[in-house]
């Protein structure tokens, strides 16, 4: 009798275990802003409540073991956007991409890569007054209209989305 408990204890055990794993990690189709979000290959979180500048808003993904967006393809872009408009989410989002390095020279701060040349919106990079050098994303709710891609002053304020290529869950810090 003994045994036979134990070993349906046993079996309850990895059952609870299992069941335990599959919610951890905390990834689901739910609202943004609370989890990362499995789109495609990669997994995102996307921030629409608060607005930061993109030094800020980089920081806030490392927190979180994550980087901002970093758009390899038009095809991830356009994934991402789906899923936002899907949602009813237009906002401007910042991505890794920028020229501080270097004037002109795109890059994705995460791996260091130019961007694609056809990731940009009509007439962008523009460098408006010379003072842009941070990459935003648009989303579009036209279907006719591709997203895309506009250099902004990096000190303004902007949504944000991070992305991290393995399953996250979000860790809030409170500061006393
Ligand atoms: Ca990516
Ligand atoms: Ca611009």
């Amino acid at each position: 009798m003994i045994l036979k408990l134990t070993g349906r204890n046993a079996f309850l055990g990895i059952l609870f275990l299992s069941a335990a794993f599959n919610r951890s990690p905390n990834i689901a189709d739910g609202a943004p802003g609370t989890q990362f979000v499995n789109i495609g290959s990669s997994y995102y979180y996307i921030e629409t409540n608060l607005k930061k500048n993109w030094f800020d808003a980089y920081e806030s993904c490392r927190r979180m073991q994550a980087d901002l967006i970093t758009l390899e393809t038009l095809d991830e872009l356009i994934e991402v956007n789906k899923y936002l408009v899907k949602r009813n989410i237009y906002k401007r989002y910042w991505t890794s991409g920028n020229d501080l390095a270097k004037e002109g020279e795109h890059v994705w701060f995460s791996n260091g890569e130019p961007l694609r040349p056809n990731l940009w919106y009509v007439g962008e990079p523009n460098n408006k007054n010379r003072t842009e050098h941070c990459d935003v994303m648009g989303n579009e709710s036209n279907p006719e209209k591709l997203p895309g891609i506009n250099d902004r002053r990096c000190l303004l304020e902007s949504s944000y989305i991070c992305e991290s290529l393995k399953p996250q869950t979000v860790v809030t810090c409170v500061k006393n």
